[in-house]
């Protein structure tokens, strides 16, 4: 009910819709409107009442709202359907449980995760309506071993729309950040179900840090937000949607050429690591190593100090 009556003052576009007429529409009592109405104000969301109109649904930059993504959506797959949530424990969970039965492209955004998750079971700070914490749920027919592509092209995708959108000069630092001035802007955490030979489902999760002005006292120094780089408030919706519709023509020229080549494109020209010497992380042991180039595959061509050539799949590395 809550989610209908939301669709129904977003289609009135900012004008009042009376508490009878959505009663009627709805066949329920006026009360229980009004109860949903404060419902949805609790929620985050603005609605304007007064006595003689009814309701008005004001459209903040505030709060993401499903319908208000959809109708500017101009993709063909990738968030034919949208879930919008307050508040999660981790939209990558979210979708896990979902994804059985969700169509391929569902897309799972929240406005906070209480137990945000980055690599490894470490923790991503996801507070309250500051970033886009999002998730997509894809199926694709592709071998598990090419999984990990969807990284890539998931990095390529946030990169150039960050660029597109904002203006920041946002890099990739490969396998699964994006970095404005060293600092990390964005964390891309994907996941996967399947056998041996066949991927069931795959969670694509990005984690972009929007609107926060500050962060926890342990990621200072580490981390840093559209808005501290561009000095002005960003709007979400806007970017979400540049997101979705990049990433949908990557996999898709992926998906039909099987080749990772339009994404690589994007990775090699705004490479974080590119022709720099990197420390490798593996385990308690750290070496280094020079980036010679990023291959058709994706995978990190690294010339270690000791004169051999070293071929990283994905795993942990500083700059
Ligand atoms: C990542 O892991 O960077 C993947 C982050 C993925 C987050 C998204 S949000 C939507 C979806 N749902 C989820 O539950 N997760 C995904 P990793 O490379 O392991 O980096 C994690 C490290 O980044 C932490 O150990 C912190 O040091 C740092 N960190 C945590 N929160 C951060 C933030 N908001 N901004 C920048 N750095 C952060």
């Amino acid at each position: 009910m809550k989610e209908k009556i939301l669709k129904e003052l977003y289609t009135h576009q900012g004008k009042y819709v009376s508490g009878e007429e959505l009663s009627e529409k709805f066949q329920v009592s006026r009360t229980a409107i009004w109860k949903h109405m404060n419902n949805l104000k609790k929620q985050g969301y603005t609605i304007e009442t007064t006595h003689k109109k009814g309701y008005r649904l004001v459209e903040t930059t505030e709060k993401l709202i499903k319908e208000a993504l959809k109708e500017h959506l101009e993709t063909e797959e990738i968030g034919q359907e949208i879930l919008c949530f307050d508040s999660i424990d981790s939209t990558n969970n979210y979708c896990k449980k979902i994804a059985k039965d969700a169509v391929h492209g569902t897309v799972v955004i929240s406005e906070e995760q209480t137990v945000g998750r980055g690599r490894l079971g470490r923790n991503w700070s996801s507070p309250k309506g500051e970033g886009i914490w999002m998730s997509i749920v894809l199926k694709p027919s592709i071998p598990p071993t090419e999984g990990m592509k969807m990284t890539q092209i998931a990095a390529a995708s946030v990169c150039k729309a960050i660029r597109e959108i904002t203006d920041v000069e946002a890099y990739i630092k490969w396998p699964n950040d994006i970095v404005v001035g060293g600092k990390k802007v964005c964390g891309i955490l994907t996941e996967m179900a399947g056998e041996l030979h066949k991927i069931d489902y795959l969670i694509v999760g990005m984690g972009i840090n929007v609107n926060n002005q500050e962060f926890p006292e342990e990621f200072q120094g580490i981390a840093t937000s559209l808005t501290i780089q561009k000095g002005k408030k960003i709007d979400r919706k806007t970017l979400i949607l540049c997101i979705l519709k990049t990433f949908e023509e990557l996999y898709q020229h992926y998906i039909c050429q099987g080749t990772l080549e339009k994404t690589l494109e994007i990775i090699r020209l705004y490479s974080a690591v590119l022709g720099k010497t990197i420390r490798i992380i593996k385990g308690e042991e750290e070496i280094k190593g020079k980036v010679l180039e990023i291959n058709d595959e994706g995978l990190l061509k690294v010339q270690l100090e000791d004169g051999r050539q070293e071929m990283l799949i994905s795993g942990e590395i500083s700059i």
